[in-house]
Formats: structure tokens, C-alpha cells, sequence
């Protein structure tokens, strides 16, 4: 119908994608058998029961298992640039992309691998479909801060082509305090910050992320509602909650769409964006995350033009740029 087109058509901004995350299950298959990798799963429909999760870890453990397909730069190339053509397809017109080096540094992938190859297809979207993007470089909350802070050092060489850094994986346990120092350091370098927070960690790690890592957006975002006082702050402060609904059906953070707290976080003033979070594990690529949460919540055009305003307005790009956009 129609709100499905304005939907599909309306220029976007994605902003929380894990490239890792956007490995189909055909594509870990063809890399397995190029790079005779061993695979735990007999075939493609195997692997793909296998995405039935209870939980964030439940998840985590098979999406790095997964990305230890990826050996070379090639490899990282196709499944970059397979994700954005399928964004180029749902008229993404920007993509802060989100990368975990320490998944394959630890398993003796070289840090240039990574991160040439991902460029490589940021760059060729950009000249063939006009995308504009950057890198966020994640680290991993269930490792150490050292391990960041080493992640960071083998980063240094190739800083100018990074946007920003981030925080993922596992969340509860791991509050953002553990990573105060590293991203202290990543703030003196000019680094745009972000992390996970109140995804399935509570509300006050949100707050954390703000006060002790001084993030300028929140990934997930979503258990901010349970503090009245905090949800004030972040409405007032314009801080962006990059929203993944499929994704939080999928990890069992809400029972169901209709369950899930979008138009509550939008009336409550927050800035919200929509994203795909996983795409290839969690059911759906951003139009999909749009039409879908607009239909189990009866949003309208209306919600529709502030999502892909917001999802601009929050993006890490030159405020002349930005205008031009919105
Ligand atoms: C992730 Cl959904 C989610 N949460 C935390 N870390 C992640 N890494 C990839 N997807
Ligand atoms: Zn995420």
C-alpha cells in the first residue's frame, strides 16, 4: 500500500549494522568451501535452523562462528559489498557501519585484511551509488580493556579512515565502566563514541555510557523507558537510540512486534532511528525493520518522515551536509 512505498522509497540513514552480521548463510558457505574452512553445520538450511535464539550470548556464539569463514581481504570485500547493495536496494543513503576486529585478529587475520577489504566496498558504493559512510570500530565488552587498548594500537595507522568507536557483545556483566580509559583515549583522537547500552543490560548502563564514556548515541537504547528521570535527560539531551526491532523480537527482548516500545520511545520526544542491527540473523534488512514495526504498530507517514529525518539528524556527518538531507 501506500505507506508501504513512502516506506521503501524515503532516503535513510543506517546506523547500526554489523558488517559481521550481514554474512548470509549462502555466502559463510561459499567462503567455508573457498577457504576450506570447517564448518559445524551439514548445509545452508542447517545453519539457518540453527538461528533460533534465546538470548544476546545464544546469538553471539553462532555469529562468531560464522565470520570465522572470512581469511581475505576478498572475503571481507564481497561481504561488505553484498550488504550494501542490498541497502542501495531499500534506498540507504548513508551507512555508519559498525566492524569487530578483535573477531578475527584473534584468530590471526591481519588487522589491514579487515579493514582494506571493508573500505574497499565503502568506497566503490560511494562511487556507484552515491552512498556515503564510514567505519565504527567496535570492541568487545566480554574482553578485556587491554585488549581494547591493543585493538586501538593496531587501529592508529589507518585513524583517518575511521568514524568512530563503538561497544558490543556480550552486555550484561560488562558495564561501560570497564572501558572508561580506552574510550578517554579515543575521545582525545577525535573519535566519534557509541556503544550498547540497555539492550538487555539495564537503564543505568545507558547512563554510564553517557556519563563515564560521554557516548554521543546509545545502541538499543531500549530499556531507557524503565527510568523516567534518564528518558528525560537523553529527550532533552537529543541523543539518538539506534532502535533494531527485529533484532530485539529475534533476542527475545520483547515477547512480539506489537510488544515492542517504539511508539512509547517516540512520544516520549527520544530520537529514535530504525536499523537492521544483523540483517542476515535476524529475519529482515532495514525495510523489512520498517514495514514490519510499522504494521504491528499501526505507525503512519507521519512517524515515517521523522524516523528517516532522525535517522540524518543523529548521523556523524558535517552539519552542512546533514542539512542538505534532512
Ligand atoms: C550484536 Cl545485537 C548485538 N548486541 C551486542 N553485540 C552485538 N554484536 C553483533 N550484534
Ligand atoms: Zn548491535
Amino acid at each position: 500500500d501506500t505507506l508501504h512505498r513512502v516506506l521503501r522509497g524515503m532516503p535513510k540513514a543506517e546506523l547500526h549494522i554489523h558488517i559481521e552480521g550481514s554474512l548470509e548463510p549462502e555466502l559463510i558457505f561459499a567462503l567455508a568451501q573457498r577457504n576450506n574452512v570447517r564448518l559445524d553445520y551439514a548445509s545452508v538450511e542447517d545453519l539457518r535452523r540453527a538461528y533460533a535464539f534465546t538470548d544476546l550470548q545464544s546469538f553471539l556464539d553462532i555469529y562468531y562462528a560464522g565470520a570465522s569463514v572470512l581469511i581475505t581481504e576478498q572475503d571481507f570485500y564481497d561481504m561488505t559489498r553484498a550488504y550494501l547493495k542490498r541497502a542501495h536496494e531499500d534506498n540507504v543513503r548513508h551507512v555508519e557501519m559498525f566492524f569487530d576486529p578483535q573477531t578475527h585478529t584473534a584468530r590471526g587475520i591481519a588487522f589491514a585484511t579487515v579493514i582494506d577489504g571493508i573500505s574497499r566496498a565503502l568506497a566503490d558504493a560511494r562511487s556507484e551509488w552515491g552512498i556515503s559512510g564510514g567505519l565504527i570500530m567496535c570492541f568487545l565488552r566480554h574482553l578485556s580493556e587491554e585488549e581494547a587498548f591493543a585493538t586501538l594500537e593496531q587501529a592508529l595507522p589507518y585513524r583517518d579512515r575511521l568514524l568512530g568507536v563503538g561497544l558490543d557483545s556480550s552486555e550484561r556483566g560488562h558495564p561501560p565502566e570497564k572501558f572508561a580509559r580506552v574510550f578517554a583515549r579515543c575521545r582525545e583522537l577525535g573519535l566519534h563514541l557509541v556503544a550498547h547500552a540497555g539492550e538487555e543490560g539495564p537503564p543505568d548502563y545507558i547512563r554510564t555510557a553517557l556519563d563515564l564514556l560521554k557516548v554521543e548515541r546509545i545502541d538499543h537504547g531500549v530499556r531507557c523507558l524503565e527510568d523516567p528521570e534518564l528518558t528525560r535527560r537523553v529527550a532533552k539531551d537529543g541523543i539518538a537510540l539506534t532502535v533494531c526491532p527485529l533484532s530485539n523480537i529475534k533476542l527475545c527482548v520483547f515477547d512480539a512486534l506489537h510488544q515492542h516500545n517504539m511508539r512509547a520511545l517516540l512520544d516520549a520526544g527520544l530520537k529514535v532511528t530504525v536499523n537492521s542491527d544483523d540483517p542476515a540473523y535476524f529475519g529482515g534488512y532495514i525495510n523489512d525493520n520498517f514495514l514490519q514495526t510499522f504494521d504491528a504498530l499501526g505507525l503512519d507517514a507521519g512517524h515515517a518522515r521523522q524516523l528517516a529525518r532522525n535517522s540524518f539528524s543523529a548521523a556523524f556527518l558535517p552539519a552542512s551536509e546533514k542539512q542538505k538531507r534532512l
